[in-house]
């Protein structure tokens, strides 16, 4: 099956899409099993993987023995070329279209390349938009680029624009793991009522009406990370 005609798919009949994204490098494998039947009893519907910064060596591991206990698709999220698995089922091909960090834009895609080539993954093209958020996150940090002003809608908007017409197959719009504020609700509906491609809200959200809030607005999918790595049965409540 094809991931990403799944996800334009749901857009078409408004289901809304929920992903929780794994850091390798918070995941301890012996708590494995646990995580996962946490996760399958969640209304999770992707698995994302990765982070800002990984240096743990999991990845192949973590993501086999995810398969062997759970159905959800599982995406990776790099933070930078060394995050790569052929484990994987598909991977968002991100470029930090807010920020003006060739490495960024353009450097590690060309690294990736190569590798991805010899790999059998679904490659979604995602255009990535950070997010002032109140505080400075990790992405901010690493990436060493200026997140869009979270009052400049239009310049938010711009960018997501300009991401669909280089072919973007999605737009992320970020506000950073652990954001103090998430992205402003207003944005997602100007931006949604203006793109006709899937898009991805996540940072920063911490409860169940903060998701229902990004839904209403437009997002199409939301990400959570830190909230369900905190809380386990953080979808139970
Ligand atoms: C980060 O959007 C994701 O890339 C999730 O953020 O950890 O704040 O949920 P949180």
């Amino acid at each position: 099956t094809n991931i990403y005609n799944e996800i334009t798919q749901s857009k078409v009949e408004n289901q809304k899409l929920l992903a929780i994204l794994l850091d390798p490098d918070k995941i301890v494998l012996e708590n494995l099993s646990i995580l996962i039947s946490k996760i399958n009893l969640s209304p999770a519907t992707h698995i994302f993987i990765g982070g800002s910064q990984v240096t743990t060596n999991i990845l192949d591991e973590l993501i086999v023995q995810i398969k062997q206990n759970c159905k959800l698709p599982i995406i990776l999220f790099p933070g930078n070329p060394s995050q790569i698995s052929d484990k994987a089922d598909a991977i968002l091909f991100l470029a930090l279209i807010s920020g003006r960090n060739p490495d960024f834009l353009i450097e590690h895609q060309v690294k990736a390349a190569p590798i991805l080539k010899k790999t059998q993954l679904e490659i979604i093209s995602t255009g990535y938009i950070l997010i002032e958020s109140g505080n400075e996150t990790a992405v901010e940090r690493v990436s060493k680029t200026k997140p869009i002003d979270r009052n400049n809608l239009d310049l938010a908007l711009s960018t997501a624009e300009a991401g669909e017409m280089l072919g973007n197959k999605l737009i992320y719009l970020e506000a950073g793991s652990g954001a103090k504020q998430a992205v402003p609700l207003e944005m997602i509906r100007k931006i949604s009522h203006n793109i006709e491609i899937p898009i991805l809200v996540g940072g920063g959200i911490v409860d169940l009406q903060g998701i229902e809030n990004a839904y209403n607005a437009g997002a199409d999918l939301v990400v959570i990370g830190t909230a369900f790595e905190n809380n386990n049965n953080f979808f139970k409540v």
